[in-house]
Protein backbone atom coordinates (compact mmCIF):
# COMPACT_ATOMS: atom_id res chain seq x y z
CA UNK A 1 0.00 0.00 0.00
CA UNK A 2 0.96 3.77 0.02
CA UNK A 3 1.88 4.80 3.23
CA UNK A 4 1.71 8.70 2.84
CA UNK A 5 3.60 8.81 -0.17
CA UNK A 6 6.15 5.53 1.04
CA UNK A 7 5.41 2.37 -0.39
CA UNK A 8 4.92 -0.33 2.37
CA UNK A 9 3.59 -3.76 2.65
CA UNK A 10 0.88 -4.74 4.69
CA UNK A 11 -1.15 -7.80 5.83
CA UNK A 12 -4.99 -7.39 4.53
CA UNK A 13 -8.86 -9.29 3.89
CA UNK A 14 -9.38 -10.05 0.41
CA UNK A 15 -6.13 -7.57 -0.88
CA UNK A 16 -8.69 -4.55 1.21
CA UNK A 17 -7.51 -2.10 3.70
CA UNK A 18 -9.77 -2.35 6.37
CA UNK A 19 -11.34 -6.01 4.72
CA UNK A 20 -14.69 -5.99 3.66
CA UNK A 21 -17.98 -4.64 5.63
CA UNK A 22 -19.84 -8.00 6.73
CA UNK A 23 -23.26 -7.39 7.45
CA UNK A 24 -26.14 -9.83 8.67
CA UNK A 25 -29.71 -9.64 10.61
CA UNK A 26 -30.61 -11.52 13.70
CA UNK A 27 -31.27 -15.02 12.74
CA UNK A 28 -29.01 -15.31 10.09
CA UNK A 29 -26.70 -18.30 9.81
CA UNK A 30 -22.92 -16.69 8.92
CA UNK A 31 -20.25 -18.64 7.18
CA UNK A 32 -17.26 -17.05 6.74
CA UNK A 33 -14.31 -18.95 4.96
CA UNK A 34 -10.91 -17.81 6.43
CA UNK A 35 -7.68 -19.35 3.57
CA UNK A 36 -4.58 -18.11 5.29
CA UNK A 37 -2.27 -16.67 3.21
CA UNK A 38 0.12 -15.30 5.85
CA UNK A 39 3.36 -17.18 6.60
CA UNK A 40 2.05 -17.23 10.08
CA UNK A 41 -1.10 -18.77 12.10
CA UNK A 42 -3.58 -16.61 12.58
CA UNK A 43 -7.61 -16.56 13.57
CA UNK A 44 -10.62 -14.79 13.58
CA UNK A 45 -12.49 -12.98 16.40
CA UNK A 46 -15.68 -11.75 16.10
CA UNK A 47 -15.36 -9.16 18.51
CA UNK A 48 -18.77 -8.17 20.24
CA UNK A 49 -21.01 -10.71 18.92
CA UNK A 50 -22.62 -12.89 21.20
CA UNK A 51 -22.62 -16.27 19.42
CA UNK A 52 -21.05 -19.44 20.61
CA UNK A 53 -17.33 -19.00 21.61
CA UNK A 54 -16.19 -22.84 20.55
CA UNK A 55 -16.90 -25.04 17.75
CA UNK A 56 -16.40 -22.90 15.00
CA UNK A 57 -18.05 -20.09 16.70
CA UNK A 58 -15.93 -17.08 18.38
CA UNK A 59 -13.19 -19.67 18.74
CA UNK A 60 -9.97 -17.83 20.03
CA UNK A 61 -8.12 -20.73 20.59
CA UNK A 62 -8.39 -22.16 17.60
CA UNK A 63 -5.21 -21.14 15.21
CA UNK A 64 -5.15 -21.90 11.34
CA UNK A 65 -1.92 -22.41 10.01
CA UNK A 66 -0.31 -21.16 6.97
CA UNK A 67 -2.06 -22.39 3.79
CA UNK A 68 -4.93 -23.94 5.11
CA UNK A 69 -8.28 -22.62 5.16
CA UNK A 70 -11.16 -22.82 7.71
CA UNK A 71 -14.93 -21.99 7.63
CA UNK A 72 -16.48 -19.99 10.88
CA UNK A 73 -20.02 -20.96 11.19
CA UNK A 74 -22.80 -19.75 13.51
CA UNK A 75 -26.22 -18.05 13.96
CA UNK A 76 -26.95 -14.43 14.99
CA UNK A 77 -29.76 -15.11 17.89
CA UNK A 78 -32.79 -13.61 16.91
CA UNK A 79 -32.43 -11.14 19.94
CA UNK A 80 -29.20 -10.03 19.05
CA UNK A 81 -28.84 -6.49 19.24
CA UNK A 82 -28.05 -4.86 16.34
CA UNK A 83 -25.10 -2.95 16.51
CA UNK A 84 -21.50 -2.49 14.99
CA UNK A 85 -19.24 -5.44 15.84
CA UNK A 86 -15.82 -6.12 14.38
CA UNK A 87 -13.62 -9.07 13.37
CA UNK A 88 -9.68 -9.40 13.91
CA UNK A 89 -7.19 -11.95 14.22
CA UNK A 90 -6.61 -13.19 17.96
CA UNK A 91 -3.66 -15.06 18.58
CA UNK A 92 -1.54 -14.55 21.19
CA UNK A 93 1.53 -12.96 21.10
CA UNK A 94 0.47 -12.34 17.64
CA UNK A 95 -2.19 -9.97 17.65
CA UNK A 96 -0.72 -6.64 18.04
CA UNK A 97 1.43 -7.06 14.84
CA UNK A 98 -1.07 -8.71 12.84
CA UNK A 99 -4.03 -6.28 13.69
CA UNK A 100 -1.74 -3.24 13.18
CA UNK A 101 -0.79 -4.31 10.02
CA UNK A 102 -4.27 -3.90 8.75
CA UNK A 103 -6.25 -7.06 9.31
CA UNK A 104 -9.94 -5.82 10.30
CA UNK A 105 -13.17 -5.11 9.55
CA UNK A 106 -16.41 -4.08 10.27
CA UNK A 107 -19.03 -7.03 11.02
CA UNK A 108 -22.65 -4.92 11.09
CA UNK A 109 -25.67 -6.49 12.55
CA UNK A 110 -28.61 -4.38 10.99
CA UNK A 111 -32.23 -4.77 12.88
CA UNK A 112 -34.52 -2.68 14.78
CA UNK A 113 -32.16 0.11 15.41
CA UNK A 114 -31.85 0.15 11.05
CA UNK A 115 -35.93 0.93 10.92
CA UNK A 116 -36.29 3.87 12.88
CA UNK A 117 -37.20 6.18 10.36
CA UNK A 118 -34.31 9.24 11.32
CA UNK A 119 -31.79 6.84 11.28
CA UNK A 120 -33.11 5.25 8.01
CA UNK A 121 -32.92 8.43 6.55
CA UNK A 122 -29.75 9.31 7.43
CA UNK A 123 -26.56 9.20 5.45
CA UNK A 124 -24.37 6.43 6.79
CA UNK A 125 -20.49 6.08 6.98
CA UNK A 126 -18.43 4.00 8.27
CA UNK A 127 -15.25 5.27 10.23
CA UNK A 128 -12.16 2.40 11.01
CA UNK A 129 -9.91 4.26 12.42
CA UNK A 130 -6.07 2.40 12.11
CA UNK A 131 -2.68 3.70 12.38
CA UNK A 132 0.31 2.02 10.75
CA UNK A 133 2.94 1.47 13.07
CA UNK A 134 6.43 0.30 12.29
CA UNK A 135 8.35 -2.72 14.12
CA UNK A 136 8.48 -1.59 17.62
CA UNK A 137 11.14 -1.13 19.81
CA UNK A 138 10.86 -3.37 23.24
CA UNK A 139 9.94 0.17 25.01
CA UNK A 140 6.95 1.03 22.35
CA UNK A 141 5.91 -2.85 22.81
CA UNK A 142 5.36 -1.67 26.58
CA UNK A 143 3.42 1.62 25.91
CA UNK A 144 1.61 -0.73 23.01
CA UNK A 145 2.97 0.45 19.18
CA UNK A 146 1.36 3.43 17.47
CA UNK A 147 2.05 4.47 14.48
CA UNK A 148 2.26 8.34 12.95
CA UNK A 149 -0.19 7.67 9.87
CA UNK A 150 -3.77 7.72 11.00
CA UNK A 151 -6.33 6.37 8.35
CA UNK A 152 -10.06 6.68 8.29
CA UNK A 153 -11.34 3.33 6.33
CA UNK A 154 -8.23 3.29 4.32
CA UNK A 155 -8.44 7.06 3.46
CA UNK A 156 -6.22 9.81 4.68
CA UNK A 157 -8.59 12.12 5.53
CA UNK A 158 -11.44 11.72 3.68
CA UNK A 159 -14.18 14.02 2.92
CA UNK A 160 -17.99 12.93 4.62
CA UNK A 161 -20.49 14.41 2.58
CA UNK A 162 -23.27 16.33 4.51
CA UNK A 163 -26.43 17.86 3.53
CA UNK A 164 -28.11 20.55 4.94
CA UNK A 165 -31.36 19.56 6.98
CA UNK A 166 -30.00 16.22 7.20
CA UNK A 167 -28.71 13.57 9.54
CA UNK A 168 -25.47 11.90 9.26
CA UNK A 169 -24.67 8.41 10.78
CA UNK A 170 -21.04 7.82 11.50
CA UNK A 171 -20.10 3.93 12.74
CA UNK A 172 -16.87 4.34 14.22
CA UNK A 173 -14.35 1.54 15.32
CA UNK A 174 -11.21 1.88 16.91
CA UNK A 175 -9.18 -1.04 14.81
CA UNK A 176 -5.86 0.32 16.18
CA UNK A 177 -3.76 -1.93 18.33
CA UNK A 178 -2.80 0.93 20.98
CA UNK A 179 -3.96 4.16 19.91
CA UNK A 180 -6.75 5.84 21.74
CA UNK A 181 -9.03 8.71 19.68
CA UNK A 182 -9.94 12.07 21.57
CA UNK A 183 -12.74 13.35 18.65
CA UNK A 184 -14.44 16.43 18.36
CA UNK A 185 -15.90 17.59 15.19
CA UNK A 186 -15.32 21.33 14.60
CA UNK A 187 -18.67 23.31 15.63
CA UNK A 188 -20.78 19.56 15.29
CA UNK A 189 -21.13 17.78 18.74
CA UNK A 190 -21.88 14.45 18.33
CA UNK A 191 -25.61 12.72 19.60
CA UNK A 192 -24.27 9.15 20.42
CA UNK A 193 -26.93 6.56 19.88
CA UNK A 194 -24.57 3.45 20.19
CA UNK A 195 -22.45 2.23 22.41
CA UNK A 196 -20.26 -1.19 21.71
CA UNK A 197 -23.10 -3.37 22.51
CA UNK A 198 -25.71 -2.03 20.69
CA UNK A 199 -28.43 0.74 21.15
CA UNK A 200 -28.76 3.15 24.33
CA UNK A 201 -32.34 4.47 25.04
CA UNK A 202 -32.04 8.11 23.13
CA UNK A 203 -29.16 10.10 21.82
CA UNK A 204 -26.70 11.36 23.96
CA UNK A 205 -24.87 14.82 23.28
CA UNK A 206 -21.05 15.30 23.56
CA UNK A 207 -18.48 17.72 22.42
CA UNK A 208 -15.95 14.81 22.61
CA UNK A 209 -15.58 10.90 22.29
CA UNK A 210 -12.83 8.77 23.79
CA UNK A 211 -12.82 5.73 21.55
CA UNK A 212 -10.03 2.90 23.18
CA UNK A 213 -8.63 0.21 20.93
CA UNK A 214 -11.72 -2.30 20.29
CA UNK A 215 -14.57 0.20 21.19
CA UNK A 216 -16.74 1.10 18.72
CA UNK A 217 -19.51 4.31 18.98
CA UNK A 218 -22.61 4.72 16.52
CA UNK A 219 -23.26 8.71 16.42
CA UNK A 220 -25.65 10.87 14.59
CA UNK A 221 -24.33 14.66 13.02
CA UNK A 222 -26.86 17.06 12.40
CA UNK A 223 -26.19 19.12 9.45
CA UNK A 224 -27.70 22.60 10.57
CA UNK A 225 -24.30 24.55 10.37
CA UNK A 226 -23.10 26.85 8.04
CA UNK A 227 -22.33 25.68 4.30
CA UNK A 228 -18.06 24.88 4.05
CA UNK A 229 -16.04 22.47 5.85
CA UNK A 230 -15.35 20.78 9.22
CA UNK A 231 -12.61 18.93 10.52
CA UNK A 232 -12.87 15.77 12.38
CA UNK A 233 -9.85 16.35 14.87
CA UNK A 234 -8.48 13.73 17.12
CA UNK A 235 -7.05 15.52 20.00
CA UNK A 236 -4.29 14.78 22.51
CA UNK A 237 -4.59 12.07 25.19
CA UNK A 238 -2.03 11.14 27.43
CA UNK A 239 -2.89 7.05 28.47
CA UNK A 240 0.10 6.66 30.96
CA UNK A 241 3.21 5.47 30.21
CA UNK A 242 7.14 6.04 28.40
CA UNK A 243 6.94 8.29 25.26
CA UNK A 244 4.15 10.39 25.63
CA UNK A 245 4.70 13.30 22.63
CA UNK A 246 1.57 15.22 23.32
CA UNK A 247 0.99 15.53 19.59
CA UNK A 248 -1.41 18.20 18.33
CA UNK A 249 -4.89 17.71 17.01
CA UNK A 250 -4.84 15.94 13.39
CA UNK A 251 -7.68 15.60 11.45
CA UNK A 252 -9.06 12.23 10.56
CA UNK A 253 -12.19 13.57 8.10
CA UNK A 254 -13.40 16.51 6.91
CA UNK A 255 -17.05 17.23 7.05
CA UNK A 256 -18.40 18.78 3.82
CA UNK A 257 -21.91 19.92 3.00
CA UNK A 258 -22.91 19.02 -0.10
CA UNK A 259 -26.16 19.83 -1.29
CA UNK A 260 -29.80 19.85 0.99
CA UNK A 261 -31.51 16.90 2.44
CA UNK A 262 -35.37 16.87 0.31
CA UNK A 263 -36.61 17.02 3.76
CA UNK A 264 -35.36 18.02 7.34
CA UNK A 265 -34.82 15.28 9.28
CA UNK A 266 -34.64 15.91 13.62
CA UNK A 267 -32.98 13.28 16.22
CA UNK A 268 -35.01 10.45 17.15
CA UNK A 269 -36.24 10.24 20.71
CA UNK A 270 -36.68 6.75 21.41
CA UNK A 271 -33.75 3.81 20.57
CA UNK A 272 -34.20 0.27 20.72
CA UNK A 273 -32.15 0.24 23.65
CA UNK A 274 -30.24 -3.84 24.77
CA UNK A 275 -32.54 -5.10 27.44
CA UNK A 276 -30.78 -4.12 30.72
CA UNK A 277 -29.23 -6.90 32.70
CA UNK A 278 -30.99 -7.92 36.16
CA UNK A 279 -28.91 -6.70 39.87
CA UNK A 280 -26.58 -9.85 40.41
CA UNK A 281 -26.81 -11.29 43.91
CA UNK A 282 -23.60 -13.04 43.95
CA UNK A 283 -20.22 -11.61 45.84
CA UNK A 284 -18.16 -9.64 43.31
CA UNK A 285 -14.90 -10.45 42.13
CA UNK A 286 -11.96 -8.64 41.55
CA UNK A 287 -9.25 -8.61 38.83
CA UNK A 288 -6.56 -6.51 38.99
CA UNK A 289 -4.63 -5.39 35.77
CA UNK A 290 -0.77 -4.80 36.62
CA UNK A 291 2.54 -4.34 35.16
CA UNK A 292 5.53 -5.97 36.68
CA UNK A 293 9.22 -5.89 36.27
CA UNK A 294 10.00 -2.65 34.43
CA UNK A 295 6.89 -3.48 32.23
CA UNK A 296 8.05 -7.06 31.01
CA UNK A 297 5.24 -8.61 32.67
CA UNK A 298 1.44 -7.57 31.96
CA UNK A 299 -0.65 -9.50 34.28
CA UNK A 300 -4.23 -10.14 35.56
CA UNK A 301 -4.34 -10.85 39.37
CA UNK A 302 -0.56 -11.39 39.55
CA UNK A 303 -0.46 -14.30 36.55
CA UNK A 304 -0.07 -13.92 32.80
CA UNK A 305 -1.90 -15.57 30.03
CA UNK A 306 -1.85 -19.28 30.22
CA UNK A 307 -4.49 -21.22 27.35
CA UNK A 308 -4.34 -24.29 29.66
CA UNK A 309 -5.38 -22.76 32.92
CA UNK A 310 -8.74 -21.63 34.14
CA UNK A 311 -8.66 -18.52 35.68
CA UNK A 312 -12.14 -17.41 36.46
CA UNK A 313 -15.18 -19.71 36.66
CA UNK A 314 -18.93 -18.45 36.46
CA UNK A 315 -22.17 -20.08 36.15
CA UNK A 316 -23.86 -20.50 33.13
CA UNK A 317 -27.65 -17.94 33.02
CA UNK A 318 -25.65 -15.95 35.99
CA UNK A 319 -25.50 -12.02 36.10
CA UNK A 320 -22.03 -11.25 38.13
CA UNK A 321 -20.34 -7.87 38.83
CA UNK A 322 -16.54 -7.63 38.54
CA UNK A 323 -14.85 -5.29 39.94
CA UNK A 324 -11.69 -4.11 37.73
CA UNK A 325 -8.41 -2.82 39.44
CA UNK A 326 -5.40 -1.21 37.60
CA UNK A 327 -3.03 -0.98 39.83
CA UNK A 328 -0.46 0.15 36.50
CA UNK A 329 0.91 3.40 35.50
CA UNK A 330 -1.06 3.01 32.30
CA UNK A 331 -4.85 3.35 31.40
CA UNK A 332 -5.79 -0.62 30.08
CA UNK A 333 -9.30 -0.65 28.02
CA UNK A 334 -10.63 -4.34 29.28
CA UNK A 335 -12.39 -6.78 26.39
CA UNK A 336 -14.59 -9.40 27.56
CA UNK A 337 -15.47 -11.47 24.77
CA UNK A 338 -18.74 -13.83 23.40
CA UNK A 339 -21.37 -11.11 26.64
CA UNK A 340 -21.77 -7.91 26.85
CA UNK A 341 -21.77 -6.22 30.47
CA UNK A 342 -23.61 -2.41 32.08
CA UNK A 343 -20.98 -0.29 33.64
CA UNK A 344 -21.76 0.32 37.29
CA UNK A 345 -20.92 3.95 38.62
CA UNK A 346 -19.80 4.79 42.40
CA UNK A 347 -23.59 5.19 43.19
CA UNK A 348 -24.29 1.39 42.40
CA UNK A 349 -26.71 2.25 39.46
CA UNK A 350 -26.00 0.77 35.98
CA UNK A 351 -25.35 2.68 33.08
CA UNK A 352 -27.85 2.27 29.92
CA UNK A 353 -25.36 1.43 27.82
CA UNK A 354 -24.24 -2.12 26.61
CA UNK A 355 -19.86 -2.39 26.26
CA UNK A 356 -17.59 -4.80 25.75
CA UNK A 357 -14.93 -2.62 26.19
CA UNK A 358 -14.33 -0.33 29.12
CA UNK A 359 -11.21 1.84 29.73
CA UNK A 360 -10.22 1.55 33.30
CA UNK A 361 -7.66 4.38 33.69
CA UNK A 362 -4.39 3.98 35.53
CA UNK A 363 -5.05 4.27 39.65
CA UNK A 364 -8.93 3.60 39.37
CA UNK A 365 -11.51 1.12 39.24
CA UNK A 366 -14.52 0.21 37.13
CA UNK A 367 -17.59 -2.31 37.84
CA UNK A 368 -18.99 -3.82 35.32
CA UNK A 369 -22.01 -6.23 35.40
CA UNK A 370 -22.05 -8.96 32.85
CA UNK A 371 -24.45 -12.03 32.32
CA UNK A 372 -23.54 -15.00 30.70
CA UNK A 373 -26.29 -16.50 29.12
CA UNK A 374 -26.48 -18.80 26.27
CA UNK A 375 -23.26 -20.17 25.62
CA UNK A 376 -21.10 -22.92 27.76
CA UNK A 377 -17.47 -22.84 27.14
CA UNK A 378 -13.73 -21.37 28.18
CA UNK A 379 -13.03 -17.66 26.59
CA UNK A 380 -11.12 -15.16 27.40
CA UNK A 381 -10.99 -11.71 28.94
CA UNK A 382 -8.43 -8.92 28.38
CA UNK A 383 -6.58 -5.64 27.68
CA UNK A 384 -7.18 -4.34 24.43
CA UNK A 385 -4.30 -2.60 23.87
CA UNK A 386 -3.34 -5.71 21.79
CA UNK A 387 0.83 -5.46 23.03
CA UNK A 388 -0.38 -5.99 26.89
CA UNK A 389 -2.58 -9.01 25.82
CA UNK A 390 0.60 -10.51 23.80
CA UNK A 391 2.93 -9.77 26.97
CA UNK A 392 0.12 -11.75 28.92
CA UNK A 393 -2.44 -9.05 30.45
CA UNK A 394 -5.46 -12.07 29.45
CA UNK A 395 -7.23 -14.33 31.40
CA UNK A 396 -9.62 -17.21 31.01
CA UNK A 397 -12.77 -17.92 31.99
CA UNK A 398 -14.87 -20.94 31.96
CA UNK A 399 -18.96 -20.81 31.56
CA UNK A 400 -20.83 -23.91 32.62
CA UNK A 401 -23.74 -25.72 33.74
CU1 LIG B 1 -3.20 -2.52 28.66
Amino acid sequence: MDLDGRAGWRYAYNGRLPGPVLEARPGDTVRVALTNRLAEATNLHFHGLHIPPTGSGDNPFLHIPPGESFTYEFTIPEQHPSGTFWYHPHVHGSAARQVSLGLAGLFVVRGEMDEIPEIAAASERFLVLQDWPEEPSPMERIRGREGALVTASGLRDPILPAAQGGLMRLRILNASSSRFYRLRMEDHPWYVIATDGGPIPEPAGYDELLVTPGQRVEVLVKGDRAEGRYRLLNLPYDRGGPLFRGLAGETLATLEYQGRAETTVGLPTRLPEATPLPKSDLPRRTLVMSEGMMGMSFTINGRTFDDRRVDTRVRLGSVEEWEIVNRGGMDHPFHLHTNSFQVVGADGVAERARRDVVLVPRGERRVIRAGFFDYPGKTVYHCHILDHEDLGMMGTLEVAA
